[in-house]
């Protein structure tokens, strides 16, 4: 395992839409249990491939209290269960320090493949409803800041220019 370097936004690279995973094989392993080490080491509770400039499908998230419940989805779908939204305070790995409230759809089903390359679905609610729309999002190319008004992201932007080396 190895803890890789993860982009600071406004960094361009987070906008890249990754691509479908086309095999589950040791690379695609590999790529997982590293963003996995580096999620912990962050002390995250969700991180997209995106994040460390592989722009795959791939996303991992744990959102137990131990931190010994790792979720992997790749190629993960979403279909809205209920569309009533609730509001959460979100961060991310790739903007430290940051925190802002986010609204989104509460209740979601999630289809993805797991490390073994079954198809798998889950309904989620709550914290794991809010890390996997938010991971889903990295995989777009979308930030939760592109939820917040220009000059709060604006404000956050020039903040994270001046203390991090972020290619622009
Ligand atoms: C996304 O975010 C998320 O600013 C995952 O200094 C966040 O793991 C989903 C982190 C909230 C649902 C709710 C952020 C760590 C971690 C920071 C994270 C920081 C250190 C963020
Ligand atoms: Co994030």
């Amino acid at each position: 395992m190895a803890v890789l370097k993860i982009l600071i936004f406004p960094d361009q690279r987070l906008r890249t839409v990754a691509k479908d995973v086309l095999e589950i094989n040791d690379e695609v392993k590999k790529l997982s249990s590293d963003l996995l080490e580096t999620m912990y080491k962050g002390n995250g509770i969700g991180l997209s491939a995106t994040q460390v400039n592989v722009h795959k499908k791939v996303v991992v998230i744990d959102v137990s209290e131990e931190k010994n419940s790792p979720l992997f989805l790749i190629n993960p779908k979403v279909e809205i269960l209920d569309p009533e939204e609730k509001i959460h305070s979100e961060g991310c790995l790739s903007v430290p320090g940051f925190y802002e409230e986010v609204k989104r759809p509460r209740k979601i089903k999630i289809t993805a493949i797991d490390l073994d390359g079954n198809e798998f679905s889950i309904e989620a609610s709550d914290l794991l409803s809010v890390a996997v729309q938010h991971e889903m999002d990295h995989l777009e190319g979308r930030i939760f800041l592109d939820f917040l008004s220009n000059l709060k992201r604006q404000r956050i932007k020039q903040k994270l220019l001046k203390k991090f080396k972020v290619v622009v």
